[in-house]
Order: C-alpha cells, then sequence, then structure tokens
C-alpha cells in the first residue's frame, strides 16, 4: 500500500469536511505504525500549505472516550495553528460530525523529550495550564474506526480553543478539578481531572515518551491538550455549550452554521 496516497486521502477528507469509509476496510494489515506514519504525512501537507504545528493532543486518555469509540488506548496528534478558535464560537461548516469535550491544556515553556520523564519534569516545563475546549470531527463515517483509523485521521483533531485564563501549574489540584458541561443549560456531561489517566500531568508524560520514540519533542510554546476528561457530545448549529471547570471559571461557546 501507498502511504502517501493515503495521506492524501485523508488530508483531502479533512480539507474538505466530507466523510470516507475506513481505512482499514481497503487495507486491513495497515499496523498503528503505518497509521502514525500517515498521520505525520497528512500533516505534512498541511505545513507545505501554509499551516504552523502549534502542539500535541492525547486522545482516549479517559475511560469515558475508550468506552465511546471502543479503542481502548490513548493515542496522539498533531494541533496545527489553523485548528485554533481565537473566539468562543464554532462554525460547524465544512465539519462532518462536530463533538465536544472538556479538556485541560498544558502550554510548554521548555523544550521537554525524553523516555524517562517524569510529572515532575513535566511540570518544571510547563508555563501554564488552561481550561480548554477540543472539537473532534472523525472523518470517518458515523464516527466509527479502529485504533489505526483514527490515527491516521490525526485522533479526530478539528478544532480547539483555550480560555483566557492561564493558570500556574501550582494552584490546583487537577486530578480533583471538577467539570459540568452544559448543553442549551442541560447538564449532559460531568467528570474530573482524575478521569485522564489519573492526573492530566499524566497525559503529559505518556506523550513526552510515545514522541521521544520518534525522535519528536515537545517545543517551548506549544500547547498539549491532554484529552477529553467526559465522553464528546455531538453539536449542531445554533448549540450553547457551557464547560464550568470547578474553581476556574466556565468557558462558553457558541456554535454556528
Ligand atoms: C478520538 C480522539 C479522542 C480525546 O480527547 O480523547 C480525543 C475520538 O474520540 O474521535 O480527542
Ligand atoms: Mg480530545
Amino acid at each position: 500500500m501507498d502511504l502517501e496516497e493515503l495521506a492524501k486521502r485523508i488530508a483531502e477528507h479533512q480539507r474538505r469536511g466530507v466523510a470516507m469509509k475506513k481505512l482499514t476496510l481497503e487495507y486491513p494489515d495497515l499496523t498503528v505504525e503505518h497509521a502514525y506514519r500517515i498521520q505525520a504525512l497528512t500533516v505534512e501537507g498541511h505545513l507545505a500549505a501554509g499551516d504552523r504545528l502549534v502542539g500535541w493532543k492525547m486522545g482516549l486518555t479517559s475511560r469515558a472516550k475508550q468506552v465511546s469509540v471502543g479503542v481502548e488506548e490513548p493515542i496522539y496528534g498533531r494541533l496545527l495553528g489553523s485548528m485554533e478558535l481565537r473566539e468562543p464560537r464554532l462554525s460547524v461548516s465544512g465539519l462532518v460530525h462536530p463533538r465536544v469535550e472538556p479538556e485541560l491544556a498544558f502550554v510548554m515553556k521548555e523544550r521537554l523529550g525524553s523516555k524517562a520523564v517524569t510529572p515532575r519534569d513535566v511540570w518544571n516545563a510547563t508555563e501554564c495550564v488552561i481550561p480548554a475546549v477540543e472539537f473532534i470531527d472523525s472523518r470517518y463515517e458515523n464516527f466509527s474506526f479502529t485504533l489505526v483509523d483514527v490515527v491516521a485521521d490525526n485522533a479526530s483533531s478539528s478544532k480547539f480553543y483555550l480560555g483566557d485564563q492561564g493558570f500556574s501549574p501550582y494552584d490546583a489540584r487537577w486530578d480533583e478539578v471538577g467539570v459540568v458541561m452544559r448543553k442549551n443549560g442541560a447538564v449532559v456531561q460531568t467528570g474530573a481531572g482524575a478521569a485522564v489517566l489519573g492526573h492530566p500531568v499524566r497525559s503529559v508524560v505518556m506523550l513526552t515518551q510515545m514522541l521521544s520514540r520518534e525522535d519528536l519533542v515537545l517545543e517551548p510554546g506549544m500547547v498539549v491538550l491532554t484529552g477529553g476528561i467526559t465522553e464528546a457530545i455531538p453539536v449542531t448549529a445554533g448549540d450553547v455549550v457551557q464547560i464550568a471547570f470547578d474553581g476556574l471559571g466556565a468557558l462558553e461557546l457558541r456554535i454556528s452554521e
């Protein structure tokens, strides 16, 4: 199989926001290694077209997320400048079937890249932690995929929004931060930071380890999304999503055409 061709195919579906069949239906022998290669090639294509690598995301770091998509292990994806929402507004045009999830974002102040990384190393290298929202959008029909498919599709990355207020890493017990997500006023999900691998810092540890196997590193200024704390909820134009992070404020996002 031609990984470059598959990367071009996925990139095109990401650009146009049109659903596609799972790659593994056509190529059942694709491995996770192939999938990360396809992801990297896809992103190289977007970078060549003028986009910028601004960070990384971890996905499927909470049990709730793993159960909801039927994939049982954490994955990583690449965040591009074009994915960052500057205002708390999401336009669904050009997206396939977006879903929203609450996350905690780490912003790096130092380079981090080592297999032997510890939570202490992560704290030393972190500038701040910011309550955040991710909008994921699988390019696969029915939001249904295997581990290999979702990795190839850049871990369903679509858009993300970081709140205005950053917090010192030592300002909160990030595992104990409670989250309440409302859609159009009704509570749709609740959770706490501990849902993410016991503590969100562990997600940055795991990401650093996974990247270091490929000789990749976290650079100063990069954003790391540590993974959805709750299940993701579908959104459509007209919805208003409010995510309250206990003691740290709330984010309100408007969804439009
Ligand atoms: C995969 C992406 C998962 C997260 O935070 O768990 C993710 C998916 O659910 O489509 O972003
Ligand atoms: Mg996520």
